[in-house]
């Protein structure tokens, strides 16, 4: 594609959309005329691949997710499709950038955090590896709130992303499926003596799906992320004629749930959960039937991944369409099922594991109430006496009246991992240490892995750029290649460029802290990143007191010789966790404290950026010094923050928790500042039952300094949370251990203040972090998905010659094979 040929197709576009010449066209129309074009492009190779898939009988994966944070897609599409270079080209010829045209995209925020943003990652492997694997999920119509601070506390507003519309998404009309809810079912016996429901009352409501395409990098393989949206369905508008009729049923998919860790038990999450996973099989099943093959080879065809237990209803609801209305016997459904389904484990902490009362379960979904009835009785039943009676009792699916969806995810799956080493191997001893007992095949690790294109390639041009200079361009195909980086370990003139690209990203981030918030930072001060939910574990108190700490050193002594440092936080808290939004508050007084002190002579500078999210992130990432990983040992299951910005050549300063210690052993002691309690000693605390926050407030002057402040007055506007903050540090005994870990953690911030002080040494590690991150690429990841978990092979591995796009030519339309 020539760029003259784009700039022809961008003005028909804009002629065609909004009736104007392409000069008078605003950025958001070039937007929506660019998206065009693209979407037009690829919809051949989007069919193909289809088509290509029926023709190799290949087996495909479906990852149902609750969230997918795909954030914006114009320029990553336009990268997979080689466009890019054009676009710019084009976009330059009439005067606006590119960076200012898809600026204008509303990011996709269907998710909270982590969790939803790899599922992303995922999506962009997959569809980059040429492997079969589609996206499952729910088209909320509105996302994750946006977060605005006013005098400091944070405020919700709504994320109406569908205002003007979604260029990305095609809508499925004829592939709606309905989904059943509420009222009651008996079996009764048919004429062929079998048992089958009888369903009396409830209502049905229709799922509408949205595919959105998954363009791979450079390959022409596109798969589909398909998104369900509720409607009225089409033979009973008359029973949805009230206003608040139609409400109730449009509800179902109108929010995300914001909060990313408390189980909340709400009626709407339960139904949007039985939803998506309902209509998703519905969907798989009625592709593979078309296929002509039977049932019993389904896991030849099909795998489906649980992501998190948010989709556990999958078991059921695939033993259901087997048995109800596939007629199959239970042993058989059963079978299948479990060898079709997979489970991902991302979280430990007790309060996040999903559990649901049986009586609302039996009220919304009671035909899943019965199947998950029926599989507790048999798993309990085929375990009796293999197993003592008591794993037997903490392991069953439903207890106390509570269904376990962790629980009855591992029975109803062959296979569960965790999402690093440390969160793999506390599955197995702690966590799900029965299960383990029982199924010890089942248990797997796969450490989580980033869209390295994504988060490096668009998001970091400057330092792209020099990496092609230096080790070439192989590493945009193969990440594991940034390794060739480390020949350059003493040239000064690649450590040089590579500082210097830094500094141009330090730069934007600085303007754009400048445009947001007012506050100047200085370019040449340590930019020191702590991005990620705010969440009690996640420690960013522990940040703080460190700020506060150098703080008190600066008044105490205005010629402390620390090098000047900007602490950038970006966070949300879920709406209804009341101490994390205290900490917000805290955070953002400090800020104003600091920034305002002109005492401290901008050697310490405080900024929260407003509505942390995948584009916020996008710009924060490159242009970060210090990558702040200070989690509790064992809490953090692993992160993946931590991999972007090692991947941007930030240093990490960091407790043995999640990812970070595979993440110092890949890039060595040296290279990473390591503080803090490990695990072991994390739960020896816990057996021992010895910790005492007060004993170390008690003996230690500038702890207590710290800590005062929160209730003397030094902090201006806290008087609430100040107390809220301090009565958990000490009157509830520190439940997050920071004030064992405070000196440790100001000895390593120390220790990076003396690297960085040391400008060569500071360049070398920031090169070694680049060089090592390869590892973390979210292909190697999915490819271990692929080839452990879902046995699913890229399309047209078995030819010799994996050129998809050459090949798609000669392949004879579907029907006359
Ligand atoms: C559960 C029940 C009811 C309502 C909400 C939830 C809920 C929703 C979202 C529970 C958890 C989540 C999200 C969890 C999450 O994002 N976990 C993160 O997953 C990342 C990807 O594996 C890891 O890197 C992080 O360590 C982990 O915290």
């Amino acid at each position: 594609m020539t760029k003259e040929r784009l700039r022809e197709l961008l003005e028909t576009n804009v002629h065609e959309l909004f009736a104007i010449e392409i000069d008078e066209a605003s950025p958001q129309e070039l937007f929506q005329a660019l998206a065009n074009v693209v979407k037009q492009m690829y919809s051949e190779d989007w069919r193909q691949t289809r088509k290509n898939l029926l023709l190799e009988d290949q087996k495909q994966a479906y990852y149902f997710s609750i969230e997918f944070l795909p954030g914006k897609m114009l320029k990553s599409n336009l990268l997979n499709m080689q466009l890019f270079e054009q676009a710019e080209a084009v976009f330059e010829e009439l005067g606006v950038s590119l960076d200012d045209v898809a600026e204008t995209e509303k990011d996709m925020a269907l998710g909270n955090g982590g969790l939803g943003r790899l599922a992303s990652c995922f999506m962009d492997s997959l569809a980059s590896l040429g492997l079969p694997g589609n996206g499952n999920g729910i088209r909320y119509r509105y996302g994750l709130f946006k977060q605005k601070f006013i005098d400091g506390h944070q405020v919700e507003l709504p994320d109406d992303w569908l205002r003007s519309g979604n260029v990305w998404e095609v809508r499925k009309e004829s592939k709606a499926v309905p989904i059943r809810f509420g009222g009651q079912v008996y079996l009764v016996t048919g004429e062929d003596g079998k048992l089958a429901p009888v369903y009396e009352g409830g209502f049905t409501w229709r799922a509408v799906p949205y595919d959105t395409a998954m363009v791979g990098y450079q390959n022409h393989h596109l798969n589909t992320l398909r998104l369900w949206s509720v409607e009225v369905p089409a033979e009973d508008e008359a029973h949805y004629a009230t206003l608040e009729s139609r409400q109730a049923l449009e509800n179902l998919t109108a929010v995300l749930y914001p909060d990313d860790s408390n189980e909340t038990g709400k009626r709407t999450r339960l139904m949007q959960e039985y939803f998506f996973v309902s209509a998703g099989i519905q969907s798989i099943v009625r592709y593979y039937k078309k296929l002509n093959l039977p049932l019993a080879m389904m896991s030849e065809r099909v795998a489906i991944h649980i992501n998190d237990t948010h989709p556990a209803l999958c078991v059921p609801e695939l033993m259901r369409i087997l048995v109800d209305e596939e007629g199959l016997a239970w042993e058989k459904a059963w079978s299948i099922t479990v060898k079709v389904m997979s489970y991902t484990n991302h979280t430990i902490m007790a309060e996040a594991l999903e559990k649901w009362p049986v009586r609302m379960i039996e009220e919304v979904l009671p035909r899943m109430d019965q199947i998950i009835k029926e599989i507790d009785r048999r798993f309990v039943e085929t375990m009796q006496g293999v197993h003592p009676q008591a794993l037997l009792e903490r392991t069953r699916i439903i207890i106390d009246d509570q269904v376990h969806m962790a629980h009855l995810a591992i029975v109803g799956s062959h296979s569960v991992n965790g999402v690093a080493k440390l969160h793999s191997d506390l599955l197995k001893s702690v966590v799900l240490h029965d299960f383990y007992l029982i199924y010890p095949a089942r248990f797997n690790n796969k450490t989580n892995g980033i869209a390295q294109r994504r988060w490096l390639q668009l998001a970091n041009q400057p330092l792209a750029k020099v990496l092609d200079q230096s080790i070439g361009t192989s590493w945009r195909n193969d990440p594991l290649d940034l390794q060739l980086l480390k020949n350059y370990y003493e040239d000064e003139t690649v450590l040089q460029q590579i500082a210097d690209a830094k500094m141009s990203n330090k730069r934007a981030l600085a303007r754009y802290i400048q445009h947001t918030t007012g506050v100047t930072v200085d370019p040449t001060a340590i930019f020191d990143v702590q991005i990620k939910r705010l969440h009690a574990y996640k420690r960013q108190l522990l940040n703080l007191m460190h700020i506060l700490k150098l703080y008190f050193e600066v008044k105490d002594d205005p010629t402390a010789t620390f090098h000047p440092r900007v602490f950038i936080f970006g966070a949300k808290a879920a709406p209804s966790y009341h101490y994390a939004k205290s900490i917000i508050k805290v955070i953002n007084e400090v800020a104003n404290l600091i920034n305002h002190d002109e005492s401290i002579n901008d050697k310490i500078k405080v900024v929260f950026l407003e509505n942390y999210n995948v584009s916020l992130a996008e710009k924060i990432i490159p242009a970060a010094d210090v990558s702040e990983q200070i989690s509790l040992a064992s809490k953090e299951a692993s992160g993946t923050s931590n991999m972007k910005l090692m991947l941007n050549g930030a240093v990490t300063i960091a407790t043995l928790d999640g990812a970070n210690i595979e993440i110092r052993d890949a890039i060595g002691d040296e290279n990473i500042a390591i503080f803090g309690l490990t695990e072991e000693e994390v739960y020896q605390y816990y057996a021992q039952r010895n910790y005492s926050a007060y004993a170390y407030y008690e003996s230690d002057p500038v702890l207590q300094r710290v800590v005062n402040a929160f209730i003397d007055g030094t902090i201006p506007n806290i008087q609430v949370e100040g107390r809220e903050i301090f009565d958990s540090l000490l009157k509830y005994n520190d439940e997050y251990f920071l004030l064992r870990d405070f000196h440790a953690y100001c000895d390593a911030q120390h220790r990076v203040d003396i690297a960085y002080q040391d400008t060569h040494r500071w360049q070398k590690i920031s090169l070694m972090n680049i060089a090592n991150a390869g590892k973390f690429s979210a292909d190697e990841t999915v490819r271990n998905y692929a080839a452990d978990i879902w046995q699913i092979d890229p399309l047209f591995a078995h030819i010799k010659e994996p050129n998809a796009a050459s090949l798609t030519e000669s392949v004879p339309p579907l029907g006359n094979s």
